[in-house]
């Protein structure tokens, strides 16, 4: 990039000096700009481009009946600014901006207002789309994606088809949270605090066959690939927590009862190998301290190990257990609680006969399904045994076990050989002890668990395959993709669990693929997850999505990746993606699961999506709470544009605080940013003079763009608009001025907040002056006329240094310390008397003295006499 020369970017001498005054009116200007920008595509990104390319990514807005908000606002201006800056720097920018449109809230507000979800979406993205296009936000909407569309969803279910095929989707009984509002049931990651993420409702459990896929497989990937992508810590931690990977010790407990062999010789369930319970526990250590054994109430053995005596109790607990959330059943606080079976099993480390229980506290899917209670080191386990009276034998010494549980480690005692180890070599040398015995072993176990991907509504993607008779699962050939979502009138959930779309006959019954025999579709749908789990990649191949005819099975049509292949080697990974924090755990992790599955096939480049992820704070309401209807605080950004102006809507979303934190909305704020403004527009015309701009202006434009440039790249918008805010107010001190060079200079670091205004100075005065922007390279685009096209501002080095001067500080006369200030500052006998008395040192010799005199040289000695 080019070097700071003046020289260079001389404006030519027939412009017009800026004196006649304009009226600075937003809302003639902006759209005016938008639509110039629009026709002459300047935000174009450029396949293959021969300048370094970046692909700037903001998640993609559900277009709900609640338009866009504020929020959006935050996010998409600022990554806006960010977009332009690099721009600006002579990169190939890609930013995009699509809708993410199947799903329950859409489905929801259309029955609400009588219409059908297609068209309550069409509507929904025009009027968002035209918000967004009214913050003159720099998209190249020629790549805009729709995951509703036939020719989008068709790689959805593509990609799907693919997982079947490789054994990464498959059908399983389980359980599943139901709400009773909706009318359908939802994934556990929609179950928040046992109630309907979306309505609230308290949901019930239930069992029923859904589609899986296999994210466990990847459980170890997702976690190692973490290291070779820059997200925030917090962000890394909650992949990591998700993911839950856990090292321990698998112990098998074979059981004492003939009763239970007999009945499982008779019932031929070959599934189950062995005789023994399986647990898994952190703390093989503790195993001589095992006084019983609970299974989690799904645990497959329950019902032959129950004894006929302890049945009815048993029954009834489980049917208890039923509705309780997964929530409930772990939370700490809560009482555990349980029912013996009757039956024993064997601890194989010193034989002992172990009472087997069920108990809610202990989870189905978790680790084996059972634990082995150690009522002395384990919190859980030491309230249950209280509560049942349960013998707590202290195996690892240094607590005190009579109040609660010693979870520390410590010397093992009771234990047998093992006795008089250190806790930590006992947790090797159990487990070494048991696999020689073959009774367990290391292992390891993730808190992932596989992903429920059926819903039972319909406004989803129609899962592709076919049910025959016959052949069994079929999947529908590549060829006759899309299947398409078929217009219903009546959509509403059915209420029985199962989708709407069984009752569409017509629809439903097909001729089976492979033996032509009578067949049935699958009438589930997918998960909103779906179309958002790849839409990044469409962006990159969005041109040739609309190629794709959706009604037309053309077979020997491409496969859109393969035909995408060098596409995306260009564009791939994301740069920068940005998006709430409510996405950083689950839509992340699905993304990034489905990305490295695309890569295994051999599809898409690299392993991971996104280099770089970032999360926005929440824009709260004026009253410093969430914004909501119900509470009356919701700011409406139609309402802060039109009063405003884009301009100032942009500025200040960005303005707010920094990036990454929670902020409350505030009146005050943006009219200061409106101010701001308006005083640059000002400024420009009144205070630039075809004369050198004064020695110490220069200094401070030159520390501004330095300061803005690097704010930008460390995405901390509001101090570099704080950094320029204070800029004018030295451009506004009286008889300062800016030459022409340095006004144009400001007016393009300014230009990625505020791109209306910027550009309509530019075009008063400057837009004559073409300049050497690293233009792209394709011959398609004309002159280089609007700000958005010039070069980014190089700052002079050794003008944006901080000039340091250092003040000695006296007392009595003697040099006691000295202080290092920005020489400006170093003049003020106040902010030097501040600093020195803040200072260790000196305060240490000022304590409890009394000042009796200050004497102060500027910039160069402050003595106090004392
Ligand atoms: C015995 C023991 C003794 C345990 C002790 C802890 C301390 P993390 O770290 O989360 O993986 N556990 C195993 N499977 C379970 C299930 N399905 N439901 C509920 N709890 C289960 O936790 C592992 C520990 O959680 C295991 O170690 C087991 O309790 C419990 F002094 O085993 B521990
Ligand atoms: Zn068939």
């Amino acid at each position: 990039m080019d070097k700071y020369e003046p020289s260079k970017i001389r404006t030519s001498p027939s412009a017009r000096t800026l004196s006649s005054r304009v009226k600075y009116e937003p809302s003639k200007i902006e759209p005016k700009w938008q639509k110039r920008w629009e026709k002459e595509r300047i935000y174009r990104a450029i396949d293959f481009d021969k300048r370094p390319k970046k692909y700037i990514l903001i998640e993609f807005p559900y277009p709900s009946g609640e338009r866009l908000h504020v929020g959006h606002g935050r996010s998409y201006s600022a990554l806006d600014a960010l977009s332009r800056k690099l721009r600006m720097q002579g990169f190939n920018v890609l930013y995009p901006l699509g809708w993410d449109a199947f799903g329950l809230p859409t489905e929801n507000y259309a029955i609400k207002m009588g219409v059908n979800p297609a068209e309550a979406t069409a509507q929904n993205i025009k009027i968002s789309k035209n918000q967004a296009k009214s913050w003159g936000l720099g998209i190249d909407w020629s790549r805009e994606i729709n995951t509703t569309t036939p020719k989008y969803y068709k790689w959805t279910q593509w990609i799907f088809l693919k997982m079947y095929e490789k054994g990464l989707a498959y059908k399983a009984k389980v359980p599943v949270s139901w709400c009773p509002a909706c009318k359908i049931n939802l994934a556990n990651e929609e179950v928040i605090a046992g109630k309907c993420e979306r309505c609230g409702a308290l949901v019930e459990r239930r069992t029923q066959s859904q589609w899986m896929l296999r994210i466990t497989k990847y459980a170890q990937r997702l976690l190692d690939d973490l290291v070779t992508v820059d997200y925030l810590p917090q962000i890394k931690l909650q992949q990591e927590n998700w993911i839950g990977r856990s090292e321990g010790t698998e112990i098998k407990f074979k059981i004492v009862d003939d009763q239970f062999h007999q009945a499982k010789r008779s019932t031929k369930r070959s599934d189950q190998p062995s005789e023994a319970i399986s647990v898994f526990t952190t703390r093989s250590d503790t195993l001589f301290g095992v006084t019983a054994m609970v299974l989690a109430p799904e645990h497959p053995f329950l019902g032959e190990l129950t004894k006929p005596e302890n049945k009815k109790a048993i029954e009834e607990y489980l049917a208890r257990a039923e509705n309780k959330s997964e929530l409930e059943r772990t939370d700490l606080s809560k009482e555990k609680t349980g029912v013996f079976t009757g039956s024993y099993c064997i601890n194989p480390i010193n034989n002992e006969k172990i009472p087997i229980w069920v108990g809610d506290y202990v989870i189905g899917w978790y680790g084996g399904g059972a634990v082995m209670v150690v009522p002395a080191h384990d919190s859980r386990d030491f309230d249950f045994a209280k509560k049942y009276s349960l013998e707590i034998r202290e195996v690892v010494s240094g607590g005190d076990i009579i109040q609660s549980a010693f979870e520390g480690e410590g010397t093992l005692v009771s234990s047998g050989d093992f006795s008089g180890q250190k806790s930590t070599e006992a947790r090797e040398n159990i487990t070494k002890w048991l696999e020689e015995h073959q009774l367990g072993g290391k292992t390891v176990v993730y808190k992932l668990r596989d992903w429920v991907f059926s819903r039972q509504h319909y406004w989803g993607e129609p899962i592709p395959v076919i049910h025959c008779e016959k052949c069994g699962v079929v999947p529908v050939p590549e060829k006759n993709l899309p299947v398409e979502l078929p217009y219903l009138e009546k959509y509403e959930p059915s209420g029985t669990g199962e989708s709407p779309l069984i009752k569409v006959e017509e629809w439903v019954n097909v001729a089976c693929p492979k033996c032509d025999g009578p067949a049935r579709r699958e009438t589930d749908t997918m998960p909103n997850w779906a179309g958002s789990n790849w839409y990044y990649l469409a962006y990159v191949f969005a041109h040739k999505l609309g190629n794709q005819k959706s009604k037309i099975k053309n077979q020997k049509e491409k496969n859109i990746f393969e035909d995408s292949k060098d596409l995306l080697q260009y564009w791939l990974p994301v740069d920068l993606y940005n998006g709430g924090m409510e996405h950083t755990t689950l839509h992340l992790l699905y993304s990034r699961f489905v990305y490295k599955f695309l890569s295994d096939i051999g599809v898409v480049p690299g392993i991971e999506p996104y280099t770089r992820r970032h999360s926005h704070g929440v824009v709260l309401g004026p009253d410093g709470q969430k914004m909501s209807k119900s509470q009356g605080n919701v700011v409406n950004p139609d309402d802060v544009v039109k009063a405003y102006g884009a301009d100032t809507f942009r500025l200040y979303e960005m303005f707010l605080g920094p990036f990454e934190q929670m902020v409350a909305w505030s009146e005050e704020g943006i009219s200061g940013c409106h101010r701001f403004l308006k005083r640059v527009w000002q400024l420009s015309q009144e205070k630039v003079k075809n004369k050198t701009t004064p020695n110490n202006l220069k200094t401070s434009l030159h520390q501004t763009i330095k300061k803005v440039s690097e704010d930008v790249d460390s995405l901390k918008f509001n101090t570099a608009i704080a950094a320029m805010m204070e800029f004018i107010n030295g451009w506004a001190k009286p008889g300062a001025f800016l030459s022409k060079d340095e006004a144009k200079l400001f007016l393009q670091i300014l230009a990625p907040f505020a791109p209306h205004i910027t550009e309509e100075l530019w075009s008063f005065d400057f837009a004559q002056d073409k300049q050497s922007l690293p233009s792209d390279t394709s011959s398609e685009r004309k002159q280089n006329w609007s700000i958005h096209q010039q070069p980014w501002p190089e700052y002079d080095p050794k003008l944006a240094q901080e000039e340091i001067a250092t003040v000695v500080v006296q007392i009595n006369g003697k040099m006691r310390d000295k202080l290092e200030l920005k020489s400006e500052r170093a003049g003020e006998q106040e902010e030097v008397e501040k600093q020195a008395m803040a200072n260790e040192k000196i305060k240490s010799y000022l304590e409890g003295k009394k000042i009796k005199k200050v004497v102060f040289i500027p910039g160069k000695l402050i003595n106090f006499v004392i």
